[in-house]
């Protein structure tokens, strides 16, 4: 049959699946020249019919045939070819994500929480929004303290304020606690007070203030402690000092200081010639306090320090105004993305 040859002709010449589908229409496909054969039977005698018939199915089944042998090879061609447009080059080096880093303050915050975990304390926080009662009187500051001016805190009602010292936290933990011991725990917070900001002054501010009540702690404790934290703060080689100072919530009161990282102690710009900073205050719990709070100061002692974090923070990098660390200026957050 001519269109055989014709059509396997054809078949072997198609390029690409569309050519063969086309080929697929004009010879098997509802009006291909196969099927007019096959209609156009009927005018046929009846000698002629089953002979026509049968050549007229081999055809078909050799044109099948074929087609779907072309239609395998086709598809395994595209495909051979678009793996090959495809392929990967894994020699190229790959695309950096940028990566953030937390705020200065917030890594200096973890990093004084992890000295202090380290040495058995635990962490407890609580409201900015203070009563009167644990911002001020609980803490031994009575009605007539001039620290209760108005004029030096955000009052919010005649007995709300915002808290100015993480401390009224730490007499709600001793009020829960009901006069057990031991209490070790440091407090983290954001404070506020009614103060002209500038370059050492901010009228919100970091505080992190610690406290331990037990039996027989000492002055030498709380000496052991700060030096331990100045140490893994600062370096393993500082040393420091403890000069007397006033609190009302402690007695005796010592202000600290470290050597001057910078100069180690011989004076300097930072230290101001001293050789000196002063890094936080303490002082033994007042007896008051801890009785207000539930704890019989015959029995038992304690030790209580507070320190600014924005001020650990300027000393220890040599940052020079508060302020760097609210303005969120990218050039100054960047400076802390250690990796
Ligand atoms: C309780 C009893 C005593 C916390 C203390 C200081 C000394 C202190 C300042 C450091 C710089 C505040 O951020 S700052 O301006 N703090 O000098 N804080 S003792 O004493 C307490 C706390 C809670 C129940």
């Amino acid at each position: 049959m001519e269109v055989k040859e014709r059509a396997l002709g054809e078949l072997q010449q198609a390029a690409n699946l569309a050519e063969l589908n086309d080929l697929r229409v004009k010879y098997l496909g509802k009006k291909g020249e196969l099927t007019e054969i096959m209609k156009g039977m009927g005018k046929l005698s009846a000698e002629e019919r089953p002979l026509l018939g049968q050549l007229a199915n081999e055809v078909r089944d050799a044109i099948g045939a074929i087609l779907e042998e072309k239609k395998e090879a086709l598809e395994a061609s595209a495909l051979e070819a678009q793996l090959r447009s495809q392929t990967i080059d894994v020699t190229l080096p790959g695309r950096t994500l940028a990566k953030g880093n937390k705020h200065p303050l917030t890594q200096i915050i973890e990093q004084i929480e992890d000295i202090f975990i380290g040495l058995g304390f635990e962490i407890a926080e609580g409201p900015e929004l203070e009563t009167d009662y644990y911002n001020f009187e609980a803490l031994n500051l009575p009605k007539d303290h001039p620290a209760r001016d108005m004029q030096d805190s955000f009052y919010v009602t005649e007995d709300l304020l915002m808290r100015t010292h993480t401390s009224p936290n730490q007499a709600r933990v001793m009020e829960a606690k009901q006069g057990e011991v031991p209490v070790k725990i440091i407090c983290p917070g954001r404070v506020y007070r009614r103060d002209d900001d500038d370059a050492t002054h901010s009228h919100v501010f970091t505080q992190i203030e610690g406290l331990v009540i037990g039996k027989d702690i000492r002055m030498s404790d709380l000496k052991g402690i700060l030096l331990a934290f100045s140490r893994e703060m600062f370096g393993d080689d500082v040393q420091i000092r403890l000069r007397p100072s006033f609190f009302p919530f402690t007695e005796p009161s010592a202000e600290v200081d470290v050597t001057c990282a910078v100069c180690k102690g011989k004076g300097c710009r930072v230290c101001k010639e001293t050789g000196w900073l002063e890094i936080l205050g303490s002082g033994m719990v007042h007896p008051k306090v801890l009785e207000m709070s539930g704890y019989d100061s015959e029995k038992y002692t304690g030790f209580a320090f507070g320190m600014g974090v924005e001020r650990i923070a300027m000393l220890k990098y040599g940052i020079e105004d508060i302020r760097h660390f609210y303005n969120n200026d990218i050039r100054f957050l960047r400076q802390f993305n250690r990796r």
